[in-house]
């Protein structure tokens, strides 16, 4: 595989999914510590509590980062370690995390790019109405100058958002992700704010840092499940759903018109949209970060819900998630954004799968599966880079098996195993199979 001059390859986690701690230096409670307190809320009862207690192991983390030989090191800032209640004076006991994990990635030459949201909203701003709530949108907004003001040039790229669309949609119409929320009328206002802070906070870095801002999506293709020409139509209306509704925003400052006349017909007045929110929103950005892992097949579904679409059950081959593993469509999925969207540089911000470990044998875990699914989709990202899409980065997800949200600890993305009984970390033999492509890819440059 060829990667273009400059590529980096990294690995990405998220707080609230390894740092545990989750009382320590003055953090407040997010809405990921409350969702957890539901009874039947998340598999196994598990929380982010203790997770892979990366805020007390970062060293020994960034050591094996640097031992993998990893490039770029794409993390989340906890706001409820940062800013306690969302709003206010910055904690600088939580800050100060954030400035060692900076300096510690420095000094081992390791790239910072830090996602100021990766779900985990002070619960006291859930209180106030979330992201259902405009005001969330300033405070997001002051968060991010606190972050930049704090981390300043340490810090090489920013990412607002992660997967703005799990927030709306699994948080807010199904109600599986935190805050377990189901109404529909409340996701539209909570994805349109979500949008509009992601503009304000890069309004904000703008003023205050010059290091790259960007936003990741997470990216899903929508096929038709056959040739029937309503499974076309249907599939058309999922890929507004799933992608559309935030890359036309943020790249070309207008909500889809198909999915905007689809809404107000079935859910009703985009009431949230204020004059002047979308030049804001589509304010340009420097990268456009992609989160893949699976396309979907849709069929037309006449009466259900809003979008009247279902997804087909999968074909093998699975990973442990039953998700479908598809490089190609990761090939696909960059040649249409350029299509539709044009150059922008692009990150693969995550991409990795849940298998079913064997356990750690004479000190590796044998993953043969991963080690296959990073060498499919990083051969994809590099037939990209060929056919001309500017990306720039790819990030594993994940460095560590970690909390996998409402799975729980059962689903492992690591490279890393992480024995939560002893917090023991044991390379898998994808970590030693990714940091041997790293070794040559730079050997090449
Ligand atoms: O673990 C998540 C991550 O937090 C966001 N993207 C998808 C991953 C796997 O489900």
């Amino acid at each position: 595989m060829d990667f273009p001059p400059g590529f980096r390859f990294g690995t990405a986690t998220a707080a609230y999914q390894v740092e545990g701690a989750v009382h320590e230096d003055g953090r407040a409670d997010s809405i990921w510590d409350t969702f957890t307190r539901v009874p039947g809320a998340v598999a196994n009862g598990d929380t982010g509590d203790v997770a892979c207690d990366h805020y007390h192991r970062w060293r020994e983390d960034l050591d094996l980062m640097a031992e993998l030989g990893l490039e770029s090191y794409r993390f989340s800032i906890a706001w409820p370690r940062v800013q306690p209640d969302g709003r206010g004076a910055v904690n600088p006991a939580g800050i100060d995390f954030y400035r060692r994990l900076v300096e510690g990635l420095a000094e081992r030459g390791i790239e910072a790019v830090a996602t100021l949201y990766h779900w985990d909203l002070p619960q006291a701003l859930q209180d106030t109405g979330g992201w259902a709530a405009r005001d969330t949108t300033e405070r997001f907004a002051e968060y991010a100058a606190l972050v930049a003001d704090a981390l300043g040039d340490g810090v090489a790229q920013w990412i607002t958002h992660n997967e703005p669309w799990v927030v709306t949609f699994l948080g807010h119409v199904e109600g599986v992700m935190a805050p377990g929320v189901r109404d529909w009328p409340t996701a539209l206002r909570v994805a349109h704010h979500l949008l509009l802070s992601h503009g304000r906070a890069l309004e904000v870095l703008r003023e205050r840092s010059s290091a790259p801002v960007g936003i990741t999506l997470n990216l899903t293709p929508a096929r038709p499940a056959s040739t029937a020409e309503d499974d076309a139509v249907a599939a058309r209306r999922l890929d507004g759903y799933f992608n559309r509704w935030f890359l036309d925003p943020v790249l070309t400052g207008a909500y889809p018109a198909d999915l905007l006349e689809r809404y107000r017909e079935h859910v009703g007045p985009l009431d949230a949209v204020r004059d002047g929110d979308l030049e804001v929103i589509g304010a340009p950005i420097d990268f456009l970060g992609v989160n893949y892992y699976f396309p979907v097949a849709v069929r037309a579904a006449p009466g259900e819900g809003p979008l009247e679409a279902r997804t087909a059950e999968p074909s093998p081959p699975l990973t442990a998630m039953g998700w479908p593993i598809d490089p190609a469509a990761l090939h696909e999925l960059l040649l249409r954004v350029r299509r539709d969207y044009g150059d922008i540089p692009i990150a693969i911000t995550e991409n990795g799968a849940a298998f079913e470990d064997p356990a750690p044998a004479e000190g590796v875990v044998e993953d043969p599966d991963r080690v296959a699914f990073l060498d499919g989709h990083l051969g994809a990202v590099a037939r990209a880079a060929a056919d001309g899409v500017d990306v720039r980065r790819y990030f594993a997800w994940s460095l560590l098996d970690n909390f996998e949200w409402h799975l729980g600890y059962a689903k492992r993305f690591g490279i890393v195993r992480v024995d939560y009984e002893t917090q023991q970390r044991v390379p898998k033999r994808s970590a030693l199979w990714y940091r041997d492509l790293i070794r040559i890819s730079r050997a090449k440059r």
